[in-house]
């Protein structure tokens, strides 16, 4: 049996940090944890770019962009919606919810959701105190394993043969299990 697992530094990965000004009273905070998560995995400074953008609503737009430059090991999104505050709040956090699953999805670039959907200011603020528990902290070490996990997979693609693969493009074995189930 092998594991693969995220690694605890990210020292040589390079990650941008997409994060939405609007309530950056909140989005400054997530910011600065996601920094010092960073900072705290030993990624240098010159290895992060943070991209600034006027709402959540364009932070996928971002990240899609930032994923398609191949200069990027992870991306980030820093974000704050508060439902009180936002008449259209479910449709934004659907949005950029969706629109954050796609771009990764769409270029293989892991990309994590440091997005809060609060139903009040204190609720965001609580989620970005200093410290691991910041949710810009929770979100910038996941970038760092996803980024590991990535990588660590794409060197095993190389390294060993892939499995015969039936015409209809599924996997082999898969299919044989399934058939038996
Ligand atoms: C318009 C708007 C509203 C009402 N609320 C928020 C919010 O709580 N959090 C946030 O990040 N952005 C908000 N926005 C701005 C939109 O995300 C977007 O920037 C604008 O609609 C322009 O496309």
């Amino acid at each position: 049996m092998r594991t693969i697992d995220g690694p605890t530094s990210g020292n040589g990965f390079r990650f941008a940090v997409i994060v939405a000004r609007f309530n950056d009273f909140v989005t400054d905070r997530l910011e600065k944890g996601a920094l010092a998560a960073l900072e705290a995995a030993a990624v240098r400074p010159d290895d992060v770019t943070v991209v600034r953008v006027p709402g959540a609503f364009e932070i996928p737009m971002a990240a899609r962009h930032a994923a398609a430059t191949g200069q990027f090991d992870a991306v980030i999104c820093l974000g704050c919606l508060i439902r009180g505050a936002t008449p259209h709040f479910e449709y934004i956090s659907s949005a950029v919810a969706h629109g954050l699953m796609n771009a990764a999805a769409d270029s293989g670039v892991p990309i994590t959701f440091g997005v809060l959907t609060t139903n009040a200011v204190e609720e965001a603020l609580e989620r970005a105190v200093d410290g691991p528990a910041n949710k810009g902290w929770e979100a910038a070490d996941a970038a760092i394993q996803m980024a590991g996990i990535t990588t660590a997979l794409q060197t095993l693609d190389q390294s060993a043969p892939a499995l015969p693969r039936p015409a209809g493009g599924g996997h082999a074995k898969a299919d044989e299990r399934l058939s038996r189930s």
